[in-house]
């Protein structure tokens, strides 16, 4: 497999290892999305210090509204992430 093939292998696999541990195997319950976020985006959450904060990350994370993170919602999150990360990178190519 390609890089790329193995990355969304990677992204798939993360989402699951969390999903399924409570509840909906598909879905991240609060607590699950919370520990995802912890464990495999440890410098973006150093960042989010307060609960308040977290909270409505987790919240603006939920546009069905069913309290719950699906695999679709998760991946507006990782597309968010990663633009940003590329945003980042193409400042810090120019200097
Ligand atoms: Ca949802």
């Amino acid at each position: 497999m390609s890089d790329l093939e193995t990355c969304l292998g990677t992204i798939i696999d993360t989402f699951h290892k969390y999903s399924s541990k409570e509840g909906d195997k598909y879905k991240l319950k609060k607590s699950e999305l919370k520990d995802l976020l912890t464990h495999e985006f440890p410098t973006l959450t150093e960042q989010v210090k307060d609960q308040a904060t977290m909270d409505s990350l987790m919240e603006s994370l939920d546009t069905d509204g069913d309290s719950e993170c699906d695999f679709q919602e998760f991946m507006t999150f990782i597309t968010m992430v990663t633009i940003c990360c590329h945003e980042f990178f193409e400042h810090h190519e120019d200097e």
